[in-house]
């Protein structure tokens, strides 16, 4: 994809003329965005089509990826960095007196997604496509994306968030590829000696219409897409929906994303978007498969099917039902070609995320589908039956008390189960999923995550990145293991300095962020430490809260009794019904308020909660980070992805033994990162031993009983109820998550911290080595690994790399 300034600002001046009759000086910041996304899209129009073309061409296997989120955030800057159209466009808009930053804000994003599952799955989109891998992305097109959080008072509260109403700039539908979705109703079999027709009686037909966006990959002349479903009214149905409430009844399907990403809830709609955007995903990769004559008894061989988390497990079932109802396959023959085909990752171990469907819920939404599991279940039984013990069986069948379990389905289904990082996939084997990986252990493999580093380091960082450059070259942005370079030059002086001076320019860049977005004044001199990431008690936002009231109560003791002057950085959302994760929001806001205005700590201590944390503020945030809090109670976090863009952006860790920070760990060194608390072995332990008394920590530990009373005594104000919530959830409800007791050995690492930034040489060395170990969280190295191991896919032919 060619491009020269030149062209490109004739090119920019034609089209805002035939859209808007306007000039550049007349043009309004939307006006010129949405010219910009025309000309972007006009320049991989064509090698969108031809890759696809190419796959068809050559017959390649392709995967899909199913995932009930995706979450790219902006896509303007990370389309031109890929196109190779970045500075050329810059350029010729300064020509022209614009600002690509400036225009790139208009850009709403596209928050499809809760957190780390959807941003895995946008960051695995640019890998596949940057890696010339034929991989599709099939989700659903939310009407409205996660909510706008506001604070008043300190509370969260949530507004809707409506990114279509200046329409989407860069999907174009595809009516001509819609498919019809079956839902409700009755299903009848008759056995005509071949095979059983299927006929449905007062089924809803609804119509998934498709939304295409092309997924640009870096450099390679390589255009994937992304589907996402829309659910709207058949035309010819017209007569079945003839009120506004039926009408609304489909369209409220893909309305609202869902804001929970760690508790299960079993709501009849969230069961019909998975069967919805399952059911069309499958049917139109079937569809297209036909088309070109080929044996469904050899599907496996050209296409795979990822099942990103439970939500689409219904795959198996659908994939099953579309070979034996339309195709006519024996069963035997089906099920070989699903096993084969669907691949499952797991990302929590958390009992209550699990996915348990009620029979009956499942009868009323598909009731075909729920005839297909109970004979899959009912398969499954007697094949183990005299080989497993009973009580084996009754633990790993799919169906048991009524309720369908999701992962169950997901792994008999499938010829893949992984996790997300070593420790994850460990504890799945060893622990959780230990039944079936005694029964299927070829079936299990790790795949620690990764991240685009191009988004989280190209795009969010242009001044570090070009000090990389000047230092070890360019090699680095197409292979981000080449950054290991860097840690050749770890005393070079002059490299260190303008390591640290590129840290500097981006905490200004946030210091104005914060003062627009809070009105609150924060010195760039002073520690950034962040938490950014979903709130959840695990995640254990609140033991860094207890070390900021540690410090403020310090301070107030004596005034000279902390050297390093800190500010505490928090972006999290919180589910709307997650009761408590709200209380833990409302004590950050009013500790902060206790702070900032307490003239007597002079702007040595400032707690900063900025609204709306997503990718967009993640981008502004991460690259200004000293400090990275990955502090979640050992064995909870899956992997964590946000470590991996704070260490890359040269932060440095403070960290549990949990998820990928083990791995973070291995990379740099225990000399370069900060961990403190209890193991997995230990928490396995307090959970089986019972023998963790949080209130001891409480009766024994002088500075933990003053901080926990400062929650109910009114020394921090406005939070009567929630501060006692709090303490009570520590005290009462025994600290599920082992606050007080990692307490200490936090506050003691902490100190490490604040001595080692001291030392700003030494500093900036630790994070030049970590910035140099963080290319091996690529994305790219993770999906070429899914890539061989699990989806046997290779890039496509023609793709030129470099
Ligand atoms: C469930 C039902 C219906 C609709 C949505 C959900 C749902 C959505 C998101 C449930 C869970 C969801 O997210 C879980 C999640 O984000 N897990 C995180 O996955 C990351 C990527 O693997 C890991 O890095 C995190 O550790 C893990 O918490």
């Amino acid at each position: 994809m060619k491009m020269t300034k030149e062209n490109f600002i004739h090119e920019f001046k034609k089209r805002l003329g035939e859209r808007y009759a306007l000039d550049v000086k007349d043009a309004a910041p939307i006006e010129l965005y949405q010219t910009l996304v025309a000309v972007v899209k006009s320049g991989y129009s064509d090698i969108w089509r031809k890759t696809w073309k190419s796959y068809v061409k050559n017959d390649q296997k392709q995967v899909y990826y199913f995932s009930i989120e995706f979450l790219p955030g902006r896509l303007l800057k990370s389309n031109l960095l890929n196109m190779g159209w970045y500075d050329v466009v810059e350029a010729g808009l300064k020509d022209m007196g614009l600002d690509l930053d400036q225009i790139s804000e208009t850009e709403v994003d596209m928050a499809l997604g809760n957190g780390g599952l959807g941003r895995l799955a946008s960051c695995f989109m640019d890998s596949l496509a940057s890696e010339g891998l034929p991989g599709n992305g099939n989700g659903i097109r939310y009407k409205y994306g996660l909510f706008k959080q506001k604070f008043v008072d300190g509370y969260q509260i949530e507004l809707p968030n409506e990114w279509l109403t200046d329409g989407n700039n860069w999907s174009v539908a595809r009516t001509s590829k819609a498919v019809d979705v079956l839902m409700g109703g009755q299903v009848h079999l008759h056995d005509n000696g071949k095979y059983y027709e299927v006929t449905y009686e007062g089924a809803d037909l609804i119509k998934a219409v498709p939304y295409d966006t092309g997924i640009v990959g870096y450099h390679n002349d390589h255009v994937n897409t992304m589907r996402l479903w829309d659910a709207q009214i058949p035309a010819s149905e017209e007569i079945n929906y003839p009120t506004i409430e039926d009408r609304r009844r489909v369209e409220d399907l893909t309305s609202v994303l869902y804001p929970d990403d760690s508790n299960y809830e079993g709501r009849i709609l969230r069961l019909k978007q998975e069967y919805f955007f399952t059911s069309a995903g499958i049917q139109s990769i079937i569809r297209h498969y036909k088309k070109y004559d080929r044996p469904l008894t050899e599907i496996s061989d050209h296409i795979a099917i990822h099942i990103n988390d439970t939500h689409p497990a219904m795959c198996v079932a659908e994939f099953m039902r579309i070979l034996l109802d339309e195709e006519h396959l024996d069963w035997d023959v089906a099920w070989k070609q699903t096993v084969q085909t669907m691949s499952y990752t797991n990302h929590t171990i958390m009992a209550e995320a699990l996915e348990k469907w009620p029979v009956d819920m499942l009868a009323t939404v598909q009731p075909r589908i729920l005839q297909i599991i109970e004979e899959i279940d009912r398969r499954y039984v007697e094949e183990l039956t005299g080989k497993k013990d009973e009580d084996f069986i009754e633990r790993t069948r799919i169906i048991k008390d009524g309720m369908v379990k999701m992962a169950h389905l997901a792994i008999i289904g499938s010829h893949s189960t992984n996790g997300v990082a070593k420790l994850h996939t460990e504890l799945l084997e060893n622990d959780v999923l230990h039944d079936f990986y005694e029964l299927y252990p070829e079936r299990f493999n790790n795949k620690t995550n990764g991240i685009a580093i191009r988004r989280w380091l190209q795009v969010a960082n242009p001044t570090l990145s070009k000090t990389i450059d000047q230092t070890i070259g360019t090699k680095w942005r197409f292979d981000s293991k080449e950054l290991h370079q860097l840690a050749k030059y770890d005393d070079d002086q002059a490299l260190l300095e303008k390591i640290g001076a590129a840290k500097r320019f981006n905490k200004v860049r946030l210091a104005k962020v914060i003062k627009e977005q809070t009105g609150i004044e924060v010195s760039p001199d002073a520690l950034f430490d962040v938490q950014i990431k979903r709130l959840h008690a695990y995640k254990r936002q609140l033991l860094n809260l207890l070390h900021i009231v540690k410090l403020y109560l310090d301070l107030k003791e004596d005034p000279n009794s902390q050297q390093v002057p800190r500010v505490f950085i928090f972006g999290a959302k919180a589910a709307p019904s997650y009761h408590y994760a709200k209380s833990i929001i409302k004590c950050i806001n009013e500790v902060a308020n206790l702070v900032n205005n307490d003239p007597t700590i002079e702007g040595k201590l400032k707690v900063v909660f900025l609204e709306n944390y997503g990718v967009s503020l993640a981008e502004k945030i991460i690259p200004a980070a000293d400090v990275s809090e990955q502090i979640s109670t050992a064995t909870k976090e899956a992997s964590g992805t946000s470590n991996m863009k704070l260490m890359l952006n040269g932060a440095l860790t403070v960290a549990t033994l949990d998820g990928a920070n083990i791995e973070i760990k291995d990379y740099v060194g225990d000399d370069n990162i900060f961990i403190f608390g209890l193991t997995k072995d230990e928490v396995l332990a307090y959970e089986t031993n019972h023998q963790y008394r949080a209130a001891d920590y409480y009766e024994n530990d002088p500075v933990l009983h003053r901080i926990l009373d400062a929650f109910v005594d009114g020394t921090i104000p406005n939070i009567e109820v929630e501060g006692h919530e709090i303490y009570d959830s520590l005290l009462r409800a025994n600290d599920e998550y082992f606050v007080l007791r990692d307490f200490a050995g936090y506050v003691a690492t902490q100190e490490r911290v604040s001595q080692t930034y001291l030392d700003q040489a030494k500093w900036n060395k630790m994070c030049l080595l970590n910035i140099a170990n963080a290319g091996y969280f690529s994305a790219d190295d993770t999906v070429e690994k899914y890539a061989t191991d699990i989806w046997q896919i290779k890039p496509n032919v023609e793709v030129q790399k470099g």
